[in-house]
């Protein structure tokens, strides 16, 4: 993408300016040509950015459908995660690490306490079903604020507390991936309630990730630690997610 004349011109004016004290001036057109570039790379990288900060479609209560599925995994069968169930997740902690400068170890109060939203909005399943629910969550950018990713950071990896395929090497363990960009959207969330009430078992207790512009796959139920990363070649097949693993594409946009 060229920016428009007018804005080169006014550009390479700017440009000159800011360079009439320097007695270089010889380094001037390949200083130019610098400025140039980061011009039109942050220009067509914000487009992408705020492209992809769009909000999904949100519904009114009325729409909320009566009954909504549950899928995959409704109750994980962990001995860790039944100990947790049983005392109603009291000494459950949320860990976020990785890339991070300040690992957290979050409680269920921690998160009820962080910048939450609620929305109401259409989960779409990949297998042809979709239903309407009310999410109620910490949304996730304000926390990764307060653990401070690290630059090399471009991915958060989410992983469950189900094993849904039992295999010898462990790539069985459902867990997911997301950029950082998609972790910053303002409907991305941990959700902690679904209509109005605890967010069931059957549908991820204590929290589940919400990420409204993707597929049902890519909103992780039980989520028990989230990391950083700034590659996802190392997990399960490498693919960035229980699934994607199976053949499911990594971007599930919707
Ligand atoms: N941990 C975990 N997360 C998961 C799954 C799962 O089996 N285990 N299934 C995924 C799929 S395919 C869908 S459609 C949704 C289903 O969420 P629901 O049970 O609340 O409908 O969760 C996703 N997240
Ligand atoms: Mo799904």
């Amino acid at each position: 993408m060229t920016p428009p004349l007018n804005r080169r011109a006014w550009l390479s004016g700017a440009a000159g300016l800011a360079l009439a004290g320097c007695d270089r001036v010889t380094q001037a057109p390949a200083t130019l040509s610098g400025l140039a570039a980061v011009e039109r790379f942050t220009e067509s990288a914000q487009r992408r950015v705020v492209g992809r900060h769009i909000l999904a479609r949100e519904y009114p209560e009325s729409a909320i459908s009566p009954d909504f599925r549950a899928n995959g995994t409704t109750n994980p069968d962990n001995p860790d995660y039944q100990a947790h169930l049983a005392s109603g997740f009291v000494d459950w902690r949320l860990e976020i690490g990785g890339l991070v400068e300040q690992p957290l170890s979050l409680s269920l109060a921690d998160l009820r306490l962080a910048p939450s939203r609620t929305q109401v909005t259409r989960h779409d399943c990949v297998e042809g079903w979709s239903c309407i629910g009310k999410w109620k969550g910490a949304r996730l950018g304000p926390l990764l604020d307060r653990a401070g990713l690290k630059r090399e950071a471009r991915y958060l990896a989410f992983f469950c507390a189900d094993t849904l395929e039992l295999t010898f090497d462990g790539t069985g363990d459902y867990y997911e991936t997301i950029s950082v960009v998609d972790a910053y959207h303002p409907q991305t969330l941990l959700a902690y309630e679904m209509n109005d009430r605890t967010l069931p078992v059957e549908h991820g207790a204590p929290v589940r990730l919400r990420l409204e512009r993707q597929l049902g796959y890519k909103m992780a139920k039980y989520v028990m630690r989230i990391e950083a990363i700034e590659s996802f070649d190392h997990l399960g097949r490498g693919k960035g997610g229980y699934w994607e693993d199976r053949g499911y594409q990594w971007y599930a946009g919707i």
